[in-house]
Formats: C-alpha cells, sequence, structure tokens
C-alpha cells in the first residue's frame, strides 16, 4: 500500500493538502493493518518480561524501519514537499517510563521481536507520561504530559478482568501496542487500564486526589512519592498491573493445554525490579483458587519467576509496610506471611526474612522464590554477590547471574543516525544491522585518512542539526563548531551532574584568568528530577544561573557555553546522541548499575570521560585505555570508605583551593543575582556537610581527566580513530545478545 493510497482512502485529498497530524495518523493506520500480516512465534512457553515502565519513544520512523518501508514512505513524502522528520513532530512521545530501567525494557522487546522469540511486555497504560518539564525562574516546573490522542498505537482488545482491591473492585482492559520487530516477528506490548479512569482529576499541574483509586489508578506514571498517599497507590498500581499479567498467563497457558502444574512448560516471568514482585504472591493465591495446596503452588511459581536488579541504591529496594498491602491487597498478606514463615523455618540468617519490622522486603521474596537472579552489568553483578546480595549469594549461588544491559541499533544507530549507518554500510556492507560484532570490521580502518575524515563530516553534520533543532524548539543557539560534552540522564545525586557542574565553574574562573581553550567547549545537560527530590532540583537551578552567568559573559561566552535543554526525553535523546564529542559517565563507582546511555553514546562515536562504574568497566575493556578517559577512586575504596564511615567532605574543601572557590561560587553575589538563595545555600550546605554521593575526592581527577579529553579532541585525526573504536567495539552491547544470552540461560525457550 501506498501512502498516497492511505491517505486518499481516509481523507480523500492528496499527501500535499495534508497536515502533519492527518499524514501521522494515516501511517499509524497503514502500520496497524501491515503488523497483522506479520508472524508472531506462536510457541509453547513464553516468555512475560513485566514491567511498571516500558519508555517506547515515538513509534512512527522505528516502526518505518523495522518494516523496511522508511525510504519509500519517505520519498513518498519528499515528493510532495514534506518529509519524515516533519511528520514525527506531530507524533506525542510516550514518555511511559522515567529512566534507564523503562528504556531497557523497550529495547528488549525490540529484540524479542527482532530474534523471533515468543514473548510479550506486560505493563500499565498510564494516561500521562513522565510530566513534562519546563524552566520557569532557573527552577525545573512539572506539568502534565498526556500522549494518548483519538487514534494512537494502543489497540482496545476484549480482554477484561475484574480486579479486587481491599473493600473494591475495578474492571480492567487490556489495550496492546504491536512490537514490530526488524525485518521479522511482531509481539505486543500488552498495556492495562482500569475501565473507570477519570482524567478530569488531571488539571494544569501533577497534582491529583490520590485516594479516588478507581479514578486515578492509571492516571500517571509513579505519582509523586513523597506522601503515604503516593505510595499506597503505587501499592495499588503494582498490584493492579500484576493481577491482570498473573491471570493473562495462567489462562494462556491453559488455552495451549497446560494443567498448571507444569506451568514451568509454558510459561517465564521477567520481574523488571522489584515493582512487579507481587506477582509471585499472586500467582500462588490464583492457583490456589484453582485447587492447589500451598506446597504445591509455591514449587510451581518458584519454578517461573525470575529477577533482575538494576540498583545498590538501599533506598531504592522497595519495602511495603504491612498496613499498606493490608489495606490495598488484603488478600496478598497472609500469602506472604506464610512465603515468611517458610524462610524463616528454613533459614537463620535474619538479614534474608520477607518481613521485618512490618516491613515487606520485595526483593528478599524475589529472591527466595524466582529460580534466577541477575544484576544488569558485570561489576554490578559482583558487587551484588560480594556485598549488596552476600547473604542470599551464600544460600543461593546458582540463582545468580549476571546479563550486561544492551540497546536496539535500530534506535540507536539507523533511525537517530542515518548519516553514520550509510557510511558503516559503505565500509563493511550490512550485515552489522542482524549481526552487531561485525561492526568490529570497522577496526580494519582505524588508519584510513580518507575514512577518519568522513566520520568526522559526519559528526559535524550531527552537530549542525542539533543546532538548529535546538534554535527551533528551544530558542538556544550552541555553537556547532565547539567541542560537544553532554551529560544527559535523570538528575540525580549519585550520578554527579554536581561535579560536572563544579568543573564548568572552575572553567570559568580559568578563562577569566586568561587560560582560553584553543577549541571552545560546549556542554550540555539533560534530565528531569522526581518532583518530591528537592537537592536534585537544586542542581538543575545551579546548571541553569549557570547558563546564565556563563552564555552572557562576553569574557568567557565565545570559549565556554552552558546548555540545559528542558524536557529531555528519548525525542531528544535521539537528536543529542549522535551530536556527542565526548560523553559524560561520571558516577561514583559502585552506584550506576549498569548505564545504558553510555552504549548508545559509544555507538556514536562519543569517547566516553567516565569512571569505572557499571558497563563503563566493560567498554574500558573492549576500547582498550586509549579510547577512553577514565578517572576516579574504583569501587571497592569508594565501598570501603562508606563502611568507616569516616568521609568529611569539608576536609577536601579545606584543602583544595580550586574546589573551594567553586564550591563558594555557589553562593557568591553573582549566582544570588540570578538565583534563588534557598536552593543554592541548600546546595552549598548539602555539599560542604554531607556530599553523600563523594563528588570532592574525585574533583582533582576529574577535572585532570576532562583537560586531558580535550587536548586529545585537538589531534582530529587521532581521535577520530578513537570515535571509530568505540563504534567498532560497540557490538556488545546489541540488546539482541543481552536477550539472546536471557534466552539461552535463564528463559529456554526454543
Ligand atoms: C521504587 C520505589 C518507589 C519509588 C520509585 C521507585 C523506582 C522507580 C524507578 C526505583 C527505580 C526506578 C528506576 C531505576 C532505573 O532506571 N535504574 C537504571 O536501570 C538501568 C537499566 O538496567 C541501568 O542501566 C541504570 O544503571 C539504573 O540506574
Amino acid at each position: 500500500m501506498t501512502l498516497a493510497k492511505a491517505v486518499s482512502t481516509r481523507y480523500n485529498k492528496t499527501i500535499e493538502k495534508c497536515s502533519s497530524k492527518e499524514i501521522f495518523f494515516a501511517i499509524l493506520d497503514m502500520i496497524k493493518e501491515l503488523a497483522k500480516e506479520k508472524e508472531i512465534n506462536e510457541g509453547k512457553k513464553k516468555v512475560y518480561y513485566i514491567s511498571a515502565e516500558f519508555l517506547i519513544g515515538k513509534l512512527l520512523s522505528n516502526n518505518l524501519i523495522n518494516l523496511g518501508l522508511y525510504e519509500a514512505v519517505d520519498a513518498e513524502l519528499r515528493a510532495s514537499g514534506k518529509s519524515i522528520a516533519e511528520i514525527e513532530e506531530a507524533e506525542p512521545e510516550p514518555s511511559l517510563g522515567n529512566g534507564g530501567l523503562g528504556r531497557l525494557a523497550a529495547c528488549f522487546l525490540d529484540s524479542i521481536a527482532t530474534l523471533g522469540i515468543n514473548g510479550d511486555g506486560v505493563g500499565l497504560n498510564y494516561h500521562y507520561g513522565l510530566f513534562q518539564q519546563k524552566f520557569q525562574n532557573n527552577l525545573q516546573v512539572e506539568a502534565p504530559n498526556p500522549w494518548i490522542t483519538m487514534q494512537s498505537w494502543l489497540t482496545k482488545t476484549e480482554k477484561t478482568y475484574p480486579v479486587l482491591f481491599g473493600g473494591f473492585t475495578v474492571q480492567s482492559r487490556m489495550y496492546d501496542i504491536d512490537v514490530i520487530g526488524y525485518n521479522n516477528c511482531t509481539t505486543k506490548l500488552h498495556l492495562f487500564d482500569i475501565e473507570s479512569v477519570n482524567e478530569n482529576l488531571v488539571g494544569d499541574t501533577i497534582d491529583f486526589n490520590k485516594e479516588d483509586i478507581a479514578g486515578n489508578l492509571t492516571l500517571f506514571l509513579y505519582p509523586d512519592d513523597s506522601d503515604d498517599k503516593g505510595r499506597l497507590l503505587r501499592v495499588y498500581q503494582q498490584y493492579f498491573m500484576v493481577s491482570n499479567a498473573a491471570r493473562l498467563i495462567l489462562e494462556e497457558a491453559e488455552a495451549k493445554g497446560s494443567n498448571l502444574h507444569d506451568l514451568a512448560d509454558y510459561a517465564v516471568v521477567q520481574i523488571n525490579d522489584t515493582h512487579p514482585s507481587m506477582i509471585i504472591p499472586e500467582l500462588i493465591r490464583l492457583l490456589q483458587e484453582k485447587g492447589f495446596l500451598m506446597d504445591e503452588a509455591i514449587s510451581v511459581v518458584s519454578k517461573v519467576c525470575a529477577y533482575t536488579n538494576h540498583t545498590i541504591l538501599a533506598e531504592a529496594l522497595e519495602k511495603w509496610p504491612l498496613a499498606f498491602l493490608e489495606k490495598a491487597v488484603p488478600q496478598l498478606v497472609p500469602i506472604i506471611r506464610e512465603l515468611d514463615n517458610r524462610v524463616r523455618r528454613k533459614v537463620k540468617d535474619e538479614t534474608t526474612y520477607i518481613i521485618a519490622d512490618d516491613l515487606v522486603h520485595m526483593a528478599h521474596m524475589d529472591i527466595h522464590y524466582g529460580f534466577s537472579v541477575n544484576g544488569v552489568a558485570h561489576l554490578h553483578t559482583e558487587i551484588l554477590k560480594d556485598a549488596e546480595l552476600n547473604n542470599f549469594y551464600k544460600l543461593y549461588p546458582q540463582k545468580f547471574n549476571n546479563k550486561t544491559n544492551g540497546i536496539t541499533f535500530r534506535r540507536w544507530l539507523m533511525l537517530c543516525n542515518p548519516e553514520l549507518s550509510a557510511l558503516i554500510t559503505e565500509l563493511i556492507g550490512d550485515g552489522w544491522k542482524q549481526n552487531a560484532t561485525e561492526l568490529e570490521k570497522l577496526g580494519a580502518y582505524a588508519k584510513d585518512r580518507a575514512v577518519l575524515e568522513k566520520l568526522l563530516e559526519v559528526k559535524s553534520l550531527k552537530k549542525a542539526q542539533l543546532c538548529e533543532y535546538l534554535e527551533l524548539t528551544q530558542g538556544i543557539r550552541p555553537d556547532d563548531k565547539a567541542i560537544f560534552d553532554i551529560q544527559v540522564k535523570r538528575l540525580h545525586e549519585y550520578k554527579r551532574q554536581q561535579m560536572n557542574a563544579l568543573y564548568v565553574i572552575h572553567k570559568y574562573f580559568e578563562i577569566k584568568e586568561g587560560k582560553k581553550p584553543t577549541i571552545p567547549i560546549n556542554v550540555f545537560f539533560g534530565g528531569k528530577a522526581a518532583a518530591a527530590y528537592i537537592i536534585a532540583k537544586d542542581i538543575i537551578h545551579l546548571i541553569l544561573c549557570l547558563q546564565e552567568i556563563v552564555n552572557n559573559d562576553p569574557e568567557v561566552s565565545p570559549y565556554l557555553k552552558v546548555f540545559m535543554v528542558e524536557n529531555y526525553n528519548v525525542t531528544l535523546a535521539e537528536k543529542m546522541i549522535p551530536a556527542c564529542d565526548i560523553s559524560e559517565q561520571i558516577s561514583l563507582a559502585s552506584k550506576e548499575a549498569s548505564g545504558t546511555g553510555n552504549m548508545k553514546f559509544m555507538l556514536n562515536g562519543a569517547v566516553t570521560l567516565g569512571t569505572m562504574d557499571g558497563a563503563n568497566v566493560e567498554i574500558a575493556q573492549l576500547v582498550g585505555k586509549d579510547n577512553i578517559f577514565t578517572f576516579g577512586e574504583d569501587s571497592q575504596t569508594v565501598i570501603d570508605r562508606y563502611a568507616r564511615k569516616d568521609y568529611k567532605s569539608r576536609d577536601y574543601y579545606e584543602k583544595n583551593k580550586k574546589l573551594k572557590r567553586a564550591v563558594d561560587f555557589i553562593v557568591s553575589d553573582e549566582m544570588m543575582e540570578v538565583g534563588c538563595s534557598e536552593n543554592l545555600e541548600r546546595l552549598y550546605k548539602e555539599l560542604l556537610n554531607k556530599d553523600w554521593f563523594m563528588t570532592f575526592p574525585d574533583f582533582d581527577m576529574y577535572t585532570a581527566a576532562r583537560e586531558k579529553a580535550y587536548d586529545a579532541y585537538a589531534d582530529r585525526s587521532s581521535w577520530a580513530a578513537k570515535m571509530l573504536v568505540n563504534i567498532s567495539m560497540a557490538g556488545f552491547f546489541s540488546s539482541d545478545r543481552t536477550i539472546e544470552q536471557y534466552n539461552n540461560e535463564i528463559w529456554k525457550l526454543n
């Protein structure tokens, strides 16, 4: 079917005469029709990837690429004076995730479909994705972020279940989104909604009545959890998600002939962090309803569920007060108590109990009653085994395994960087699109001047495109001849955007003193802070104030500029990552489980400036020390210092003049003129009295490594060789590899 035909049957007019919205809806319909014709793997055993987040991003271009239609549709549009890029602007982004964990789930679905694995995603149909971020008076303001329009990627299904909560019942409905694999099968993302959802509860802000569960359950992705009402709503959301998932799983298995005693031959559940952990007691409860004895129900479920851990930050490991569960899901409480009692009878180590101090430790339930526990990068898994979950590792060494994260090269190279994709294909053919390790063939060109030159040309082009886009959409004007130094990710103290900002201040002083960089530097930040995360919002304030001071200083701005892009999301990531020279991955060693942005940047020819943390460690091993800039204390040193509890940031501040000067600037008169004293002073005090993520001990090593990277950048051809090595070694980080490992080692589907 041609687009012209699709448009004329729908609107009875030509492409030229249609608005972008109309064309978007026509293509959307066309893709949904085509997806129906694609094969679905109907094998006996199926994996259910259950996740509270699927950060799928816009789907138009991605689906066209995976259907092999991108070029044809683009040509048709161009012949009518339009382009896909223009139509994409009419597509709202489904921001159904916070960051890495949600985007990982989306990449995994792409790979599951591409590899033809029998697997579906199961999650929630939030009507509002992660809030839209706006900047006002150099502060973050949150606004609701709707994405569901009259026509959307969602398809309403006939599947609905009554879901019982303490005291009331809601009716669910399943909506599906087709996940179209590259040149292969499709699978489904099942998103459950409530029939009684009430969008009228939402006004101009992200505040709403958190107690009207039957109206608000699926309105927002992770509502603000600074209060108990928010936390309780999260429990309702989680149970609603898994109760629907559990029934779907049992129904599908039975339909294929399972007697449910053999459920493990029909289903495997991957629990994405602890958010879906209640699937364990819920499956047990449903099996009991069908007449299973407790012993048998537990034994069946334990063979079906596998748990992925994404963090070692203690505060992120979910522990729900028993009182919450008693109120929201009383039917699960006796089951959870029984699961805990069995652990207590069997295991001496109290630290592994499920219920302690009237809190239910969700991860503990997953580890005792799941058959697999995996971390998401080599270092992360080692830390889980040796430290964070060591007590569990001693009980169940055979359950622990590593699955280093990955990213889909369809979105993160072919879609976002067609120019680089074309260059790669010109050099090594297009086998890399199916088998990413073929990128290693690029290594042969590391000394080929003409190739290196072309690589630099692509990078310049992507920088120019980003500049144009940012000027058009945000009114900011970077310098496309500058070094693009980029840190984009969720705002979190452990990711240490504050250390990057301190470097900017340091550089600002140096330039003022006459030490001018030979090549101008543009520092980009992007990311959202949770609405209730005060210090993270203060860090945004600091960066926005710096942007105002630095960019308006005529002495400094020709050499250094700062940009905090507004509303960083998947769409912006696709534009920023290809334009990046230096990828900032500077988390405190041991704290970033993996990182996946680091992989996307590498794949697009950026060079990493990072700590030996998460998957940076594996990147460093692959590219070798000449093609990455690492710095900072290693994870063991950090872990030991936490154990000693003797870190005093003030000592570093007193001893280090440059650091002191940068930190003091946060509360300087210049800053107070553009900023808000309450926020700036709070951040200043936090750093001096706490600095929980230890930026000060790494500060000198960080500035030195950053200068080294800037110096290396000046030697253009040797820099281009570093870019080439990074691209060529990125194949390992294809999510196709990750998913193959999950399948071979955990799911075991044929
Ligand atoms: C939990 C309880 C209460 C409130 C919120 C949460 C919550 C919400 C979101 C906890 C964690 C998340 C998201 C975590 C996340 O994105 N983790 C990232 O996962 C990536 C994929 O594995 C890793 O690459 C990152 O290192 C990790 O930070």
